[in-house]
C-alpha cells in the first residue's frame, strides 16, 4: 500500500506541472453554440502553443471534482443560458455539486478562472447562468483572470462580437500569469495561424449493391428509425443520447390555414395520427419534430461537393472517446439519407470556421483572400453582412466559392447539425385519441438584399400534402408548462400561437366538465392583430364561453381577446387583464394559477408588470409587496411561461 500511495503522489506532482502549462477548457451547451466557442478558443490557445483540454460539464465527473478542480491551475468555462435563465442540462449536476456547502470559502484558492456566458439579453435573465457561476467560483476563492465576458445573441455578430475582444485579453492576461504557456506569443496573425487540425471524423465509403433506400413516403419504418438512430449517433457520437430514437412517428391528416387568406400571415393548425406506438403526452407538452430538407437543395448540394449520392458510408470519429461502438455505428448508412437526416444544408448559416476550413481548400486566389479576410477578426463584421444577415446557406456560400473542394469529413464536421423544432401541443389526446395538434405560424421573411427566406420547419410542414404518406420522426417532452389538475382555476394569456397550448387545457378540461369531473374556472386573455384576420379558433373559444362552459362568466372564468390592430392604438393582452383586473385578482386570490405563452419579444414581462400592477391595486399593497407575491406565486409553481422565438 504505501508503495502505491506514493506512485499515486509521483504522478499528481506530475499532473500538477502539467496542469500548470495548460488550459482546462469546460462547456455547458444546449445547442451546440456554447461548444462551438469551447472549440474556437481551444485552437487559438492551441495555435500559440499552449496546450488544452476542452471537456463538457456532465464529463467532469462532479463526484471526483472536489479533487480535481481544485489541482487546476487555470479553467475556462463557457456556459450558456437557456430558456428563462436556465442552467443547460448538462451542467445541472455540476452545478449542484458546486453550491455545496463543504466545499469552502478556500476550496479554489490555488485556481485562476476564466467565465465566457453565452445568452440573449432579450430575455429577463440575460446571462443568468454565466453570471451566478462567476459568482460562485469567485465566493469558492477563485480568482478571475479576467472580467466575465457576456455574449450576446442580440449583438450584430451574435456572440462572437464579444468573444474576439475578450479573448485577446484573455491570452494578454494568461500571459502574465503564465508566460509558458504561450511559447509561440500571444499575438500570432492571422497568416500565421494556418494550421488546420484533422477533422474530427473519418469515414469508410463501401460497395454496397443495395437499392437506394425509398422515399421518405414509402419507407419502413423499422430501417427509417434504424437510420435515424445510425446517423445520429454516427454525428455526435457520445454525445448523441438515447434520444435520439424517435418517440414515434407522425403522418399528417390535416393541413388548415387559420388566417385570413392574405393577409400578411399564414399561421397553421395541423394534425397529425401516430404511425408507430400509441401517442403519449399531457397537455402543455411540446413534441419536437425532425423537418425533412428540400429534394433540390439535395441534389445541388451532393453536385457541388461531387459526392455520389449512391455510396454507403460509415462515419467514425477519431477521438475514440468520443465514439460509440455499440454496433449502431458500424452499420453503413447510405450517404444521401445521411446528409438529409444529419446536415443542414439549405436553411442554418455555417458558422465562422466553416469559413476558415473553406480557406484551405480554395484553389482561386483571390476566394482564398476573401475567405481568410471572413475568417479573421477584423472580417468579422462583413462576414456577419454576408452570412448571418442574410442567412446565407451552406449551399449557398459553398455556390459562391466555386474552386473551394472541400472533403466530406470537413463537410460532416461543420455543416451545422439538423435540427429537430419544438412545438407546443394544441391538442388533449385525452380528447383526440392517438393524435396531436399544432398551431404553427409559418416563418418567412425577407433579408436586407430582399432574399426571401423561411423557416425550414414550419415550410416544410405547410408543403406537406395531408394525402401523401410523409413519416416524420417525433419526440415528446415536457416543456415550460405542467398539466394543471382539473379543479385548479387558470389564469391564460396567450396572445397570437400563444394560445396553442390553451386550446388542449380548454378541450381537455371541457371533457372532464363533461364526464361531471369536478372543474374550476379558466380565464383566458388573448390577443391577435385584427378580429377579420388572425382570430385563431374564433369559433372554438366561443364555444366554450357559452353558459355554464369552463370559460363561461357565470364559472368564473371569461375569453378576452386583444385586436392589436383593429384601431389607431395597439391593444395588448395586458390592457384587457387590466380591464379585469377585478376578476384576474378574484381568481388569484382563490389560489389560480397563471401561464404565459407565446411571441418572446416583450410579451412576458410585460404581462407580468400587469400582474404586478393589479396585485398591487387589488390586493391593496405597495408594488414591491406585488413584485415579491408574484415571485412566491412562481416559486411556488404557480406562475409558468413557455416563450418563443
Ligand atoms: P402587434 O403585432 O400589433 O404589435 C400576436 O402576435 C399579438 O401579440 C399581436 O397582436 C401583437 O401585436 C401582440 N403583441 C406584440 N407585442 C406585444 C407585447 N409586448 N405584449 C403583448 N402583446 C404583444
Amino acid at each position: 500500500v504505501p508503495c502505491k500511495d506514493r506512485r499515486l503522489k509521483q504522478r499528481s506532482r506530475f499532473y500538477g506541472m502539467e496542469k500548470t502549462r495548460s488550459l482546462l477548457i469546460l462547456y455547458a451547451t444546449e445547442t451546440g453554440n456554447a461548444l462551438d466557442a469551447a472549440e474556437r478558443l481551444g485552437r487559438e490557445a492551441e495555435r500559440r502553443g499552449c496546450p488544452v483540454r476542452i471537456l463538457s460539464l456532465d464529463e467532469f465527473d462532479p463526484a471526483r471534482s472536489t479533487s480535481t478542480l481544485p489541482s487546476e491551475k487555470f479553467v475556462i468555462f463557457v456556459v450558456s443560458t437557456t430558456g428563462q435563465g436556465d442552467t443547460p442540462n448538462h451542467m445541472k449536476a455540476f452545478w449542484t455539486f458546486l453550491l455545496q456547502r463543504s466545499l469552502g470559502r478556500q476550496w479554489l484558492e490555488n485556481t485562476r478562472y476564466a467565465v465566457f456566458g453565452l445568452g440573449d439579453s432579450g430575455y429577463q435573465k440575460y446571462n443568468f447562468v454565466a453570471k451566478k457561476l462567476d459568482k460562485r467560483l469567485a465566493d469558492l476563492g477563485g480568482i478571475a483572470i479576467i472580467e466575465k465576458g457576456l455574449g450576446d445573441d442580440q449583438h450584430p455578430s451574435g456572440y462572437e462580437g464579444t468573444l474576439d475582444p475578450w479573448m485577446s485579453s484573455l491570452w494578454a492576461m494568461l500571459y502574465n500569469e503564465n508566460p509558458l504557456l504561450f511559447p509561440k506569443g500571444v499575438n500570432i496573425s492571422v497568416s500565421d495561424m494556418k494550421m488546420l487540425h484533422p477533422p474530427k471524423v473519418e469515414i469508410t465509403y463501401l460497395d454496397s449493391h443495395e437499392v437506394y433506400p425509398q422515399s421518405l413516403a414509402e419507407i419502413d419504418l423499422k430501417s427509417f428509425e434504424k437510420e435515424i438512430v445510425t446517423s445520429q449517433s454516427m454525428l455526435f457520437g457520445k454525445r448523441s443520447s438515447d434520444k435520439s430514437k424517435p418517440d414515434c412517428f407522425l403522418k399528417m391528416v390535416k393541413n388548415h390555414l387559420i388566417s385570413r387568406p392574405g393577409c400578411g400571415k399564414d399561421v397553421r393548425h395541423f394534425e397529425f395520427e401516430a404511425l408507430s406506438s400509441t401517442i403519449s403526452y399531457e397537455v402543455g407538452d411540446v413534441v419536437e419534430i425532425l423537418p425533412g430538407q428540400n429534394p433540390e437543395a439535395m441534389d445541388a448540394f451532393i453536385k457541388r461537393c461531387n459526392l455520389n449520392p449512391e455510396s454507403y458510408i460509415i462515419v467514425k470519429h477519431r477521438n475514440k472517446d468520443d465514439f460509440l461502438e455499440d454496433g449502431v455505428t458500424n452499420v453503413p448508412i447510405n450517404l444521401k439519407r445521411f446528409i438529409e437526416l444529419t446536415m443542414d444544408i439549405a436553411s442554418a448559416s455555417p458558422r465562422r470556421y466553416f469559413f476558415e476550413v473553406m480557406s484551405f481548400f480554395a484553389s482561386a486566389e483571390h476566394e482564398k483572400e476573401r475567405l481568410e479576410y471572413f475568417a479573421s477578426p477584423e472580417g468579422r463584421d462583413d462576414l456577419y453582412q454576408y452570412n448571418q444577415k442574410e442567412r446565407r446557406t451552406v449551399l449557398e456560400v459553398l455556390e459562391d466559392f466555386p474552386s473551394v473542394n472541400m472533403p466530406f469529413e470537413w463537410l460532416v464536421q461543420l455543416v451545422p447539425p439538423l435540427k429537430s423544432r419544438a412545438f407546443s401541443i394544441s391538442s388533449s389526446v385525452l380528447v383526440h385519441p392517438n393524435q396531436v395538434h399544432l398551431t404553427v405560424s409559418i416563418v418567412s421573411w425577407t433579408t436586407p438584399f430582399k432574399r426571401k427566406r423561411s423557416g425550414l420547419c414550419s415550410s416544410w410542414l405547410a408543403s406537406l400534402d395531408p394525402n401523401q404518406r410523409v413519416c416524420i420522426p417525433a419526440w415528446f417532452h415536457k416543456g415550460a408548462l405542467p398539466a394543471p389538475e382539473p379543479s385548479l382555476p387558470l389564469i391564460l394569456v396567450g396572445p397570437g400561437t400563444g394560445c396553442a397550448p390553451f386550446r388542449g387545457f380548454v378541450e381537455e378540461r371541457a371533457l372532464m366538465e363533461s364526464k361531471a369531473v369536478p372543474t374550476s374556472p379558466i380565464l383566458f386573455f388573448f390577443g391577435c392583430r385584427n378580429e377579420q384576420n388572425d382570430f385563431l379558433y374564433k369559433d372554438f373559444w366561443a364555444l366554450h364561453s357559452q353558459q355554464g362552459k369552463v370559460l363561461s362568466e357565470e364559472k368564473g372564468g371569461g375569453f378576452y381577446v386583444a385586436f392589436s390592430r383593429d384601431q389607431p392604438q395597439k391593444v395588448y393582452v395586458q390592457h384587457k387583464m387590466r380591464e379585469q383586473s377585478a376578476k384576474v385578482w378574484d381568481l388569484l386570490s382563490k389560489g389560480a394559477a397563471v401561464y404565459v405563452a407565446g411571441s418572446s419579444n416583450n410579451m412576458p414581462s410585460d404581462v407580468l408588470a400587469a400582474f404586478e400592477d393589479i396585485v398591487a391595486e387589488e390586493g391593496g399593497v405597495s408594488r414591491e409587496a406585488a413584485v415579491r407575491w408574484l415571485r412566491m406565486l412562481e416559486k411556488g409553481g404557480k406562475y409558468h411561461v413557455e416563450a418563443w422565438a
